[in-house]
C-alpha cells in the first residue's frame, strides 16, 4: 500500500506522505516548455498524452508520494456546454452563460467530452510506480457556481448569488451534484485512488448560508466517495474557524488546511480526520532556511497525527524548484 493510502485509510503515523497542489505548473521549466507550445489551456487538458506527461513531470524531479492528474476544475462547466475560456491575465471566463444548455446536457455527451481525462488517468496509472498514489479531483459545487456566473471579481458575492433566481441555482447545484459524482466514479474506474474536492472559494460564503452552499454539497460528494470506497480530501479554503464545523458535518477522510488556519488549533480540535497542508506557499519564495524551519514546525506540530505534507494552497509560479526539492527530501526522512 502507498504511503498516502496508509495515512488515509489506516491513519498510520509512521511516515508523512508528501505531494503539492499545483505540483505540475509554471514553476517548472519543463512545464513552461510544453505550455508555450499549447496556448489553448483546455485543449491541453484534453490532450491525454500531454496531460499524462505533465502529471508525471514533478514525479520525475522529486520523490513525491502522489501524482495529481493534470486537468482543471473547469472541465466540468465546459462539459456542461458552457464556453469556458482561460484568459492570460484574468483567469477563467464563462463567455456565454447558457443555463438551458447546462441543465439539458445528457450523461452520454458529458462523459464523451471528459473521455480524454479518463484516458490520461489510465496512461498515468500505467507509468506510475506501484508505491505512488494517483489523485483525481473535482471542484465543489459552490466554487464551480462562482466560475459559471463569472462572480469571482465581485464583492458581496452572497448578495449577488441571492439576486439570481433561487430556483435556477437549486437546479444548477442539483445538476452539479449528479454530474460531479459521475466524474468521480469515472476517474476512479480509470485508475484514480483518491479524490480531492476543491472548494477554493468557500471563504466567500456568508455564515448563515454555509449549510446550503458548502457543508451539504461537500457532504453529498464525500458520502458518495465513501459508498464507493474512495478516500476523500476536502479543501474548503478560507473557512477560518468554521473548518471545525466543516469536519464535523462533512466527515471527509482528510482535511486540507490553508495558511490562515492555526496548525496548533487544528491539531487540538480536528478529530478523526487526517490533516493535510497548511504551510504558506509564499514561504517557498524566500529564504531556504526559513522555508525549512517552517517545514520542521509543521512536522513537529503534527508528529502524533496522521499528517500529509502539502501547502496552504498551490505552488506559486515564481517558486524555485530547488526549494521544493529540499522540502521533499526533508519530509522523506521522517520515520516514527
Ligand atoms: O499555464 C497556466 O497559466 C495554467 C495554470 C493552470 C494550471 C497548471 C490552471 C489554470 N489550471 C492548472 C491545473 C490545475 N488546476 C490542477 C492540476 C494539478 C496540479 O495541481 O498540479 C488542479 C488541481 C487545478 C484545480 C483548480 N483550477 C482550482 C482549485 C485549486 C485552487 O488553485 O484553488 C481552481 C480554482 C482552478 C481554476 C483555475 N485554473 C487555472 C486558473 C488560472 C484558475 C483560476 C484561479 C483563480 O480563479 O484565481
Amino acid at each position: 500500500m502507498s504511503k498516502l493510502l496508509k495515512c488515509l485509510i489506516n491513519k498510520d503515523i509512521s511516515c508523512v506522505p508528501i505531494w503539492f497542489m499545483r505540483q505540475a505548473g509554471r514553476y517548472l521549466p519543463e512545464f513552461k516548455k510544453i505550455r508555450s507550445k499549447n496556448q489553448n489551456f483546455l485543449k491541453l487538458c484534453f490532450n491525454s498524452d500531454l496531460a499524462s506527461e505533465l502529471t508525471m513531470q514533478p514525479m520525475k524531479r522529486f520523490n513525491l508520494d502522489a501524482a495529481i492528474i493534470f486537468s482543471d476544475i473547469l472541465v466540468i462547466p465546459y462539459a456542461l456546454r458552457q464556453q469556458i475560456e482561460f484568459r492570460e491575465k484574468n483567469g477563467p471566463w464563462n463567455k456565454n452563460l447558457n443555463i438551458n444548455k447546462f441543465l439539458e446536457t445528457k450523461e452520454k455527451d458529458f462523459l464523451l467530452t471528459l473521455k480524454p481525462v479518463y484516458e490520461a488517468i489510465k496512461k498515468t496509472k500505467q507509468t506510475l510506480k506501484k508505491d505512488k498514489s494517483l489523485i483525481a479531483f473535482v471542484g465543489a459545487p459552490w466554487t464551480l457556481l462562482i466560475y459559471i456566473y463569472n462572480l469571482k471579481e465581485n464583492h458581496n458575492l452572497s448578495e449577488k448569488i441571492n439576486l439570481k433566481n433561487k430556483s435556477e441555482i437549486k437546479h444548477i447545484l442539483k445538476k452539479l451534484d449528479e454530474f460531479l459524482k459521475l466524474h468521480i466514479i469515472h476517474q476512479k474506474e480509470a485508475g484514480a485512488e483518491i479524490i480531492q474536492i476543491f472548494d477554493s472559494w468557500a471563504g466567500l460564503i456568508k455564515e448563515g448560508e454555509l449549510d446550503e452552499y458548502c457543508f451539504n454539497p461537500n457532504r453529498s460528494l464525500v458520502k458518495f466517495c465513501n459508498e464507493n470506497e474512495i478516500p476523500s480530501i476536502c479543501f474548503p479554503k478560507g473557512l477560518k474557524n468554521k473548518y471545525q464545523e466543516f469536519i464535523e458535518k462533512v466527515k471527509p477522510t482528510a482535511i486540507s488546511i490553508d495558511q490562515e488556519v492555526d496548525p496548533l488549533w487544528a491539531k487540538n480540535n480536528f478529530k478523526e480526520v487526517c490533516i493535510q497542508g497548511g504551510m504558506n506557499p509564499k514561504l517557498l519564495l524566500g529564504n531556504e532556511r526559513v522555508a525549512l524551519e517552517e517545514t520542521e514546525r509543521y512536522l513537529d506540530i503534527f508528529k502524533n497525527n496522521p499528517y500529509i505534507f502539502n501547502l496552504g494552497h498551490g505552488i506559486l509560479p515564481e517558486t524555485n524548484p530547488e526549494i521544493v526539492k529540499k522540502i521533499v527530501d526533508r519530509v522523506n526522512l521522517v520515520k516514527r
